[in-house]
């Protein structure tokens, strides 16, 4: 099945199609949608903690979280660090814990640093379920929720290769190694370069700054002038590879598939400065994590792996994928 949808995804890639995707990896029969009820009078507590909470990605998911929660009378709070930093996210997870709400949905900052606070909170007695990101051992979560980020990075190689004429350097700005999510859409970014005969320069990270972004796609462009294509691996990247190509004058020159689609993203596809976004579905995750935890708590199925969909977007098919755009108020 997986198979199936990838082959499609593929066909559709290249037939300019916007919408593509990753299948439902389930372990079990799942809880039908909407139909979760925390019953019994009993309001449930919940909190979603983002992996930085100003990022429009995690506020588009706290919109489809917040909206879940609202069908089925449960209370939902919205935390997170300030920077993509298990250094900063342990003591919000750990006061979190403290107040033992009946379930965290949590996209955790770190494959390995996040194991051992978030392990502690499900032994406390709180539904775990991993949003987004998840942990090198996420046995403790009921479900895990994300996009298929490897065939996402993939999907940016494919688009990228078709910008740049299919050939030329080519090059990855990410955000640090250790987040599972864009280390996963740089592997198949690599896959996918390599397969298409790209010359791959490997990746360079900015720590979620667009100002180290720009600064590592100015370096690189004095390197190597005659660089073609970036892969910019989040929000944050994308903005920072923007603008570090307007510095250099080189909007024209190089074009950008950035992960992702908040307002700057966007700004950046109608200006031309990047040419195609690979936009998840956040808001999806937020109300798929608020169900899955709520059928947990519920004794019924819980659905082991959820995989949501991605849609490309250009210039030329914006209009059609107004849905798929992030929000920073819902
Ligand atoms: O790309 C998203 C998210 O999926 C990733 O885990 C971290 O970066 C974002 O939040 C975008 O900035």
């Amino acid at each position: 099945m997986r198979k199936w949808i990838a082959a499609i995804c593929v066909a559709a890639l290249a037939a300019g199609v916007a919408a593509c995707g990753s299948d439902n990896n389930s372990s079990s029969s799942g809880a039908s949608s909407g139909s979760s009820s925390s019953g019994g009078g009993k309001k449930y507590k919940m909190t979603l903690i983002a992996g930085v909470k100003g990022d429009e990605f995690y506020l588009t998911m706290n919109c489809g979280a917040q909206a879940a929660a609202k069908a089925n009378n449960v209370s939902l709070d919205f935390q997170g660090p300030d920077e993509f930093d298990a250094s900063q996210q342990t003591p919000i997870v750990n006061a979190v814990a403290a107040k033992k709400p009946d379930a965290v949905l949590i996209a955790p900052t770190d494959t390995k640093a996040m194991y051992a606070p978030i392990k502690q909170m499900a032994a406390n007695g709180t539904k775990i379920v991993l949003v987004d990101t998840t942990l090198d051992d996420p046995s403790m979560a009921v479900s895990q929720i994300a996009s298929d980020n490897e065939k996402g990075g993939e999907a940016a190689a494919q688009e990228l290769t078709k910008l740049i004429g299919g050939k030329g350097k080519v090059m990855v700005v990410n955000v640090k190694p250790g987040i599972s999510t864009t280390d996963a859409r740089g592997k198949g970014f690599e896959t996918g370069a390599k397969a298409a005969g790209l010359d791959y320069l490997g990746q360079q990270y900015d720590d979620d700054d667009p100002a180290k972004a720009a600064a590592v796609v100015t370096a690189t462009l004095s390197k190597h002038p005659d660089l073609k294509g970036i892969f910019a691996a989040n929000l944050f990247s994308a903005e920072g590879a923007a603008s570090g190509l307007k510095q250099a004058g080189k909007q024209n020159a190089v074009k950008i598939v950035g992960f992702d689609a908040g307002p700057k993203q966007v700004e950046d596809l109608k200006a031309g400065t990047v040419q195609a976004l690979i936009a998840q579905r956040p808001a999806e995750i937020g109300k798929d994590g608020v169900e899955q935890a709520l059928a947990a708590l519920g004794g019924k199925p819980v659905q082991k792996q959820i995989g949501t969909d991605f849609a490309v977007i250009t210039k030329d098919n914006l209009a059609q994928n107004q849905d798929a755009l992030y929000k920073s108020t819902c």
